[in-house]
């Protein structure tokens, strides 16, 4: 921690103030909400809103809208004739920050309107478990504290100064308000609908047309359900429906007296912690994880949860046999909240961290400044198989069919030392291994084959950098393009062989230079390279036929293209391209990608079965395009590339492309 630089992106996450973003005071101000734990309450919520709107027993009950609360980050988006031009945070209601850099960033967040609408949207942003989970993983692996739940995390996405950082979040938003003062709906439940016609995203979940017990019976058929959800939720929110009963009932000290959040109680239970046992990572860090007596929380049955490390265990002061109460972080993530030694009888023991490695038997020791314990031999048998697996894993080489499984085989038939041993290994080498038929050991082969060719990022992420995860390894990407270009004419491998060589000679230092990393992260880059058993991965990997592919050094895309200064969307199903490819072919072109058709979409290129975008672009008369005329504007079939972006499908010949 105390390498930490203050503009390292690991420090500037998750920090309690953003620093220089503005003030905005909200136009309308942004209420809150009252809160009910009981169908109790929620029936008293009921009485307060019949007596406010002076209903008899005997009327016509009111109906409400019953919509999931997400645990999210209040925000608000003002449109002015159409166009996205401020966001901000809910701040204390009246004040917030502005975040619109950030929120742009938010590709569910529309950028033009359909219509050239001055109008309020409310909602909360987001981080959906799946992403919080994958951020905690990689800050787990990099020694660095974890978040405590998707809204911490999200929060700190949110509110950062550099809109980059937000970029590499995947953040997602549900709004629920819409202000429209031209044309106000009449109803919350209407409201909902037009904000959905416009293109924002309104979580589909939310039932119309219910009395108290329609909101209570809501609740109750969510109570376990919305833990399948891939985001977190922690209660209902019921709203009166009609408008004009919400204006009659009107706020008290800025909650309105006509919505009411009921609060799912938060999930804990209690287990026994049955033991405690240090797991030895891919980087070496031995991690000490509780073995529990079996519980059901939020939705799944737990039986582990990590303790993160030594200081943690002693913090908490959980013993092995010690009551404990479990919850899950975010919803995921199984943690042990605090032991319960009210309940000791005596025969509780301290886990103590092992003196030697559980794996290999090689000293275990505790770096300057690190909390964590690590395993020394660098040729631990449980980092090597957990460094092949992610060198093989989705985010590095992506080799279908390399599980576990085999790699524990690979490896016990020394097969395989190393990451380069892949691109070496042949069918009849593989035939002999368990349930391996020839068929098996074909695919195996051909699925590494497809693997040689990866962007330089990609390799990168794959080889284990301590620090470098799938960001880092594109920033890293692009300074090692820009430091050493491709030559004309060089060929790939070529320029592979040369980068792999070149960064084995690097000085340490110099990666201090790459824009968008830190003190840690450098150094971190620095020792790999030095590192005589990491230097030459690089070297080796290019030998064994392995190929980088440059990145892009222009940003994201080409600056200038057939497609500059357009909005593409892509959907349904081509021929000559998968979703991916398409998209960085527009990008390559100079062209923005986008996933969901509005009026600032300039072509929508339509492959088997578009359904709901082709729909939407023809109601709004966005140029629709086939595969042919999309290659011919890519200018795959034009004579001169540059001028097609002009052309129209329509003039497009048949048979181009
Ligand atoms: C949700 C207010 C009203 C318009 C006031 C009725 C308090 C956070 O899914 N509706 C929702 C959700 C939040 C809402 C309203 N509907 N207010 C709502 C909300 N479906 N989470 N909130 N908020 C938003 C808040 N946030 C931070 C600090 C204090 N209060």
């Amino acid at each position: 921690p105390e390498l930490a630089t203050s503009d390292s992106p690991t420090q500037r996450v998750g920090a309690a103030a953003a620093g220089p973003l503005s003030d905005v005071e909200h136009r309308v101000p942004m209420l809150s909400l009252s809160n009910a734990f009981d169908d109790e309450e929620l029936r008293a919520f009921d009485v307060r809103v019949r007596k406010g709107l002076g209903l008899a027993e005997e009327d016509e009950p009111p109906r409400y809208v019953a919509e999931l609360k997400i645990d999210g980050l209040a925000i608000s988006l003002r449109y002015e004739s159409g166009r996205f031009v401020l966001g901000a945070t809910r701040g204390d209601g009246r004040t917030g920050e502005d975040v619109t850099a950030n929120l742009r960033t938010i590709e569910a967040i529309p950028q033009v309107l359909p219509e050239p609408l001055t109008l309020e949207v409310r909602g909360e942003v987001y981080m959906p478990k799946a992403e919080f989970a994958r951020i905690n993983a990689e800050r787990e692996e990099a020694g660095l504290p974890c978040y405590a739940n998707p809204r911490n995390s999200g929060a700190g996405s949110l509110r950062q100064q550099d809109p980059n950082v937000t970029a590499g979040r995947n953040l997602a938003l549900w709004c629920y308000i819409l202000i429209e003062e031209d044309a106000p709906a009449t109803t919350q439940s209407a409201a909902l609908e037009r904000l959905e016609a416009l293109g924002f995203p309104v979580q589909p979940d939310h039932a119309a047309g219910l009395d108290i017990d329609g909101v209570i019976e809501f609740a109750e058929r969510w109570r376990e359900p919305r833990h399948d959800l891939p985001y977190e939720t922690d209660g209902v929110v019921g709203k009166v429906d009609d408008i004009g009963q919400q204006a009659r009932l009107g706020m008290v000290s800025r909650a309105p007296r006509w919505a009411i959040a009921y609060k799912y109680p938060p999930e804990q239970v209690e287990t026994v912690v049955e033991d405690i046992v240090p797991y030895v990572g891919r980087t070496g860090t031995l991690t000490p994880v509780a073995h529990l007596q079996p519980v059901l929380v939020a939705g799944s049955t737990v039986a582990r949860a990590t303790l993160h490390n030594l200081d943690e265990v002693r913090r908490k002061d959980v013993r092995i046999g010690d009551r404990v109460v479990l919850h899950k972080a975010g919803d995921v993530i199984p943690e042990v909240v605090r032991s319960l030694p009210e309940h000791r009888l005596g025969s509780e023991r301290e886990f103590e961290m092992p003196i030697v490695c559980p794996e290999c038997g090689a000293p275990v020791v505790q770096d300057e400044g690190e909390v964590r314990h690590r395993c020394s031999n660098p040729f631990c048998p449980a980092q090597v198989i957990q460094g092949l697996s992610h060198f093989v894993g989705r985010g590095g080489m992506d080799i279908e069919g390399a599980g576990f499984a085999v790699l524990e085989q690979l490896l016990a038939r020394e097969l395989v030392r190393g990451p380069a041993d892949f691109y070496r290994m042949r069918v009849d080498d593989l035939v002999v291994l368990d349930r391996f038929a020839q068929k098996s050991a074909e695919n195996l082969v051909a699925a590494i084959d497809r693997s040689r060719r990866r962007p330089l990022a990609r390799i990168l992420a794959a080889s284990g950098i301590r620090h470098v995860g799938e960001q880092t390894a594109i920033d890293l990407a692009l300074w090692i393009a820009a430091e050493w270009p491709r030559a004309d004419g060089e060929s790939e491998a070529a320029w592979t062989r040369r980068v792999a060589e070149a960064l084995a000679e690097t000085d340490a230092a110099r990666f201090e230079a790459v824009p968008g990393i830190g003190g840690v992260v450098a150094a971190s880059i620095g020792r790999f390279f030095d590192d005589p058993n990491t230097a030459g991965l690089l070297a080796e990997l290019a030998e064994a036929g392995v190929v980088a592919i440059p990145p892009e050094v222009s940003g994201s895309g080409a600056d200038e293209g057939p497609l500059t200064g357009k909005t593409v969307v892509v959907t349904g199903t081509l021929e000559g391209f998968d979703r991916k490819s398409a998209e960085a072919a527009v990008r390559s072109a100079g062209g923005k990608a986008s996933k969901s058709v509005s009026r600032a979409t300039d072509y929508l290129v339509a492959g088997e079965n578009a359904g709901s975008k082709l729909a939407k672009a023809q109601d709004l008369g966005v140029e629709v395009l086939d595969e042919s005329a999309f290659r011919y504007l890519l200018g795959e079939g034009a004579s001169t590339g540059t001028s097609s972006a002009e052309t129209s499908s329509t003039e497009v010949p048949p048979e181009a492309g």
